[in-house]
């Protein structure tokens, strides 16, 4: 039996108010376009089984645009691999909070073949390929009363699949997320544990794994640069796992800092243009960071301005991140010397210093939302215009 493992899919994803020729935003069209590629290769693939882990779309209420492409291709999908059942899971991008509002992915579950596993956790049989899943969408793991982790000892293949962050990932924040003890799935007991949340392709055990999103979605969309895309096809009679890098995903790229202190203006203009320039292929419609620490006010007004627009035009989005100096206030966070991020500092405070008044609050909410509006600034380019 073999099957295909995918998960956070974030269709519906927008980013730096960029459209295309027909007005779509172009990371939007982007990860539409990754998504087709996904489907076409795992059809190629044509497993029994096609695994999606949480987060198919990026919000609880997608754009009707965004729901009708998915719901295409997924028919599509079906036409070309009619032999292979899907299972989907809801991750915590698209599962409402009250369970009343209703789960947009279940429409999927009109097409024949696919079984959407969105609210209470499941055991999914498929006798004639002596396979059960147990399914643990997001809202799932935070019911009052936890599903009990366990395979089916009638069953020959055991899967878990759950949406949900695992303890043993390195972290900062989960955002959201349920965690997953390492006490609670014991991967020897599973034939496969396919996860999803993690955006970054991560296997932790031989048979544990998370396959990544199919696009650079994250929040912080740095992380993810120079990383892999791609999803898990697994041949569950031998274990063999393989991962198929996805050829879509657009180029981000994260430059090397440059450190500014004590240097002129055009000193600095030089360094932005090497660094800029030994992008492998150019910098056209990539999305690039460029850090300048330690650049103080007054020289970075003094930067050719003129020359970093035309850049910005170039690119597809272009981060000029310059960082007066500063000595860091907060000891044994970061990097002697480095000054925090914005989106750091922001998680470091609402995380350990702020005093909520209410223990309604929901702390890892609100970080979460914190990030959320710090990157549509970003994204409106605010904060890198700061002049
Ligand atoms: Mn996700």
């Amino acid at each position: 039996m073999r099957l295909v493992h995918t998960a956070d899919l974030h269709l519906g994803y927008r980013a730096y108010h960029r459209t295309n020729a027909s007005g779509i935003n172009i990371r939007e069209a982007d990860v539409a376009r990754v998504f087709r590629e996904l489907l076409e290769r795992t059809a190629k693939v044509s497993p029994e089984l096609f695994l999606i882990a949480g987060d198919i779309f990026h919000t609880v209420r997608p754009s009707n645009a965004a729901i009708a492409d998915a719901f295409r291709q997924f028919s599509l999908f079906r036409e070309e691999a009619p032999d292979t059942s899907v299972v989907i899971i809801a991750g915590n991008h698209d599962s409402p909070r009250a369970a009343e509002t209703g789960n947009i992915l279940r429409l999927f579950a009109e097409i024949p073949g696919f079984q959407v596993v969105h609210q209470e956790p499941k055991r999914l049989r498929f006798p004639e390929l002596d396979t059960a899943i147990l399914c643990l969408p997001h809202n799932s793991l935070f019911a009052e009363r936890q599903p009990a982790i366990e395979p089916d000892p009638e069953t020959g293949i055991n899967i878990l699949m759950a949406h949900a962050a695992h303890e043993n990932l390195k972290l900062i924040s989960h955002y959201g997320a349920a965690l997953l003890r390492s006490s609670d799935v014991r991967p020897e007991e599973w034939t496969y544990v396919a996860l999803g949340h993690y955006h970054l392709h991560e296997r932790l055990a031989p048979n544990m794994i998370y396959p990544g999103a199919i696009e650079r979605t994250s929040i912080d969309v740095w992380s993810e640069a120079n990383r892999p895309k791609g999803f898990i096809e697994l041949d569950a009679d031998d274990g063999k796992v393989k991962f198929h890098e996805l050829q879509g995903p657009r180029t981000v790229i994260d430059l090397e800092p440059i450190a500014g202190r004590d240097m002129p203006a055009s000193e600095i203009d030089g360094l932005i243009e090497s660094a800029l320039e030994s992008v492998p292929g150019g910098i056209e419609e990539k999305i690039i960071r460029l850090r300048l620490f330690d650049v103080p006010r007054d020289v970075y007004r003094e930067l050719d301005h003129r020359k970093v627009r035309e850049y910005r035009t170039q690119a597809l989005h272009l981060n000029l991140d310059a960082r007066p100096p500063q000595i860091t206030r907060h000891s044994g966070s970061g990097a002697p010397g480095r000054r925090l991020t914005l989106q750091e500092e922001l998680t470091e405070f609402l995380k350990h210093r702020w005093k909520p008044d209410s223990r309604q609050v929901d702390r890892e909410a609100l970080i979460e939302l914190g990030l959320r509006y710090l990157q549509e600034a970003e994204e409106a380019e605010v904060l890198e215009d700061r002049e």
